[in-house]
């Protein structure tokens, strides 16, 4: 139970996602926390075992004793926005007093928890600025206002589309073409039920690997280096950087998820090590298909470990959390969001499931069409989307304790590389070949 009293319910939400006011993130909270073990030594080499870079926030900010001990504060999406800066503090090194000690293992605790009870999570990263997501979305989407023809160059259906473009209708939604998720959908209440897709995704995609390849993998069409657009001089950069940003952020929420769920620090980044990471936003072009109920991406989870969001410039991304409750997606400014996907679900035995979502033309993302309209602003949709995966050739299976989850048997071991083919094959992006 709380402590001390909660602080003051963040103000009403009333803008789209790029619209957003940002909200107040308290730096540590106590939550109930479960019997980790986390001894006062324990946790020191815990978070000082790895050196990583110091956020860039005030000095004054860098006290870990101002660590409070009251609830997070909560999103307009009723999730808890988690302030990663006090763990990367304690990763770098500032001396973490016990008092720090014992609400940085609440801060994991939350971390884990909102994973396995919604399958989402907001975080505040001092290293992924509001500037950053917006040099990413300014140079998408001038690629993607190029001609369909001009971005097919970029197209490697022999690679599974997992670099370069995946022009708008090869996608197909899970939803589309799986019988359990059909019947899933129609238990559902009314309102929470998702929008019917018509057929494959009208979204196109463009799937930027980031971060190290392996040198050797039986699985090279998953990790084949990145396709570079011609005639876009900042493009690499501003890639690789975001990338690399988005990267970090997710390599913490997996630390701190590890620590909350009483696995060692390093049992999922461990594995991620040389993963094929992808900067993957889409692109939708909301002048030819901006009509309302469009849907952009049907139902569908996502393959791979976590997934990340930075804020889109247009609304239309709902998310579903495990109670069965669809939410809008408002990620205020300066957060990220984090949902889960398949290979974390397998990793825990089924105790994290996946986060469904889709993307729809709402009203609000029609208001946001107006209004970029007016400002002679781009109508293409771009997502700041990056899917963080377990490396190919490492095994798929429950760890730690989670080989004894009452589902554990339904997730048996793996390659994640093969796991990915499957799902691939699945939603029409392996198989084809160019004619
Ligand atoms: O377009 C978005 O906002 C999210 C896209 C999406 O659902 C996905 O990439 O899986």
């Amino acid at each position: 139970a709380c402590t001390t009293a909660p602080p003051p319910a963040p103000p009403p939400y009333r803008g789209g996602e790029s619209l957003s006011r940002p909200v107040p993130c308290a730096p540590g909270f106590a939550v109930p926390a479960p019997a980790l073990p986390l001894s006062a030594p324990f946790l020191h080499a815990t978070f000082l075992s790895r050196p990583v870079a110091p956020p860039a926030v005030p000095p004054r900010q860098r006290n870990l004793t101002r660590l409070s001990r009251r609830r997070p504060p909560r999103s307009p999406m009723d999730l808890p926005v988690v302030d990663l800066a006090p763990f990367l503090q304690a990763a770098a090194g500032d001396a973490a007093p016990a008092e720090a000690e014992e609400a940085l293992r609440a801060l994991c605790a939350t971390v884990s928890a909102s994973l396995r009870d919604t399958g989402a999570l907001l975080v505040k990263d001092p290293r992924c600025t509001a500037a950053d997501n917006d040099r990413f979305l300014d140079v998408v989407e001038r690629y993607f206002a190029r001609s369909d023809d001009s971005k097919r160059l970029q197209e490697r259906p022999h690679l599974h589309y997992q670099v370069g473009v995946t022009p708008e209708g090869v996608e197909v939604p899970r939803s589309l073409v799986d019988k359990e998720m059909q019947d899933r959908i129609k238990s559902m209440p009314e309102e929470f039920q998702p929008a019917t897709p018509k057929g494959p995704d009208p979204k196109w995609r463009y799937m930027w690997r980031v971060g190290p390849r392996p040198s050797n993998t039986r699985f090279k069409e998953l990790n084949a280096e990145p396709v570079i657009p011609d005639g876009l001089p900042e493009w690499k950069e501003t890639m690789d950087s975001w990338g690399a940003k988005m990267i970090s952020a997710i390599e913490v929420v997996a630390e701190m998820a590890a620590i909350g769920f009483g696995l060692s620090k390093d049992a999922f980044t461990s594995l991620m090590k040389e993963g094929p990471h992808l900067l993957a936003p889409t692109g939708s072009n909301l002048l030819r298909h901006g009509s309302e109920g469009t849907v952009f991406a049907g139902f569908h989870y996502d393959l791979n470990f976590l997934t990340i969001h930075g804020r889109s410039r247009f609304p239309g991304l709902n998310i579903w959390l495990r109670n069965g409750k669809k939410m809008e997606v408002k990620v205020p400014v300066g957060c990220l969001l984090i949902q889960s996907g398949k290979q974390l679900e397998w990793l825990t035995g089924g105790e994290c499931l996946a986060g469904m979502h889709e993307v729809v033309v709402t009203k609000r993302t029609l208001e946001a069409i107006e209004l970029a309209k007016e400002q002679n602003r781009s109508l293409w949709r771009i997502s700041s989307t990056l899917f963080s995966h377990i490396a190919s050739d490492a095994t798929l299976k429950p760890l730690g304790h989670f080989a004894e989850a009452p589902n554990a048997h339904s997730y048996p071991p793996i390659c994640a590389g093969e796991y990915v083919e499957q799902e691939l094959s699945a939603i029409n992006l392996k198989g084809k070949v160019a004619l």
